[in-house]
């Protein structure tokens, strides 16, 4: 029962449900006494890094100060979620390399981008298709699956609820919880 602080590092599409599997699994861990904090879009592409846009050298420094963001929560004893694109597989190996051993678990949260498209829930797919938005994820700028990741959660197969469970067992074999 050694709860242990780190990074879980959730990388995927836009629309893939990066942010929906770590609230919910954040919701999870609280029940059952665990503390978390999500660190996604909305609190820190709105605040910390809101003058960076998504050309390769603007996420490459939003995920290196993520990355070190990531690392005070760990600093400070907590496990924390992040839940951002992170298309670049060499800047997920940096943020691992800036925490200690086993402490970045690298989820790689997949679904074909034909069912994120699908999903569209902001309609910016559209926009990226009617070329509204340039360098668009998977439509005009590139998306890295990692090699290796810790865990992979298949949103199009498995429910929320279902990716949690996956989570929830990860963290029990390997002594995080
Ligand atoms: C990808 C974009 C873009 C472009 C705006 N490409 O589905 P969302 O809306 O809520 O999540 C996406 C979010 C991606 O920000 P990240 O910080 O996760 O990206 S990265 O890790 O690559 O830096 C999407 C929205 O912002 N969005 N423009 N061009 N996603």
């Amino acid at each position: 029962n050694g709860h242990h602080s780190s990074v879980l590092w959730f990388t995927g599409l836009s629309g893939s449900g990066k942010s929906t599997v770590a609230n919910a699994a954040a919701h999870r861990l609280f029940d059952l006494g665990v503390n978390t904090y999500v660190l996604d879009g909305d609190n820190v592409r709105h605040g910390l890094n809101k003058d960076l846009g998504f050309s390769d050298e603007a996420r490459k420094e939003n995920i290196r100060r993520i990355g070190e963001v990531a690392k005070l929560f760990v600093d400070s004893g907590q496990l924390v979620f992040t839940a951002f694109i992170s298309p670049f597989r060499e800047d997920r190996d940096t943020v691992r390399a800036l925490l200690e051993e086993g402490e970045f678990i690298e989820v790689f949260v997949e679904c074909p981008i034909e069912k994120c498209e699908e999903r569209d829930p902001k309609g910016l797919y559209k926009k990226a298709r009617a070329g509204e938005i340039p360098e668009f994820t998977g439509i005009s700028s590139p998306y890295e699956a990692p090699d290796k990741p810790e865990l992979v959660l298949n949103t199009d197969q498995y429910s929320v609820d279902e990716c949690v469970d996956q989570l929830v067992d990860y963290l029990k074999k390997n002594n995080w919880l």
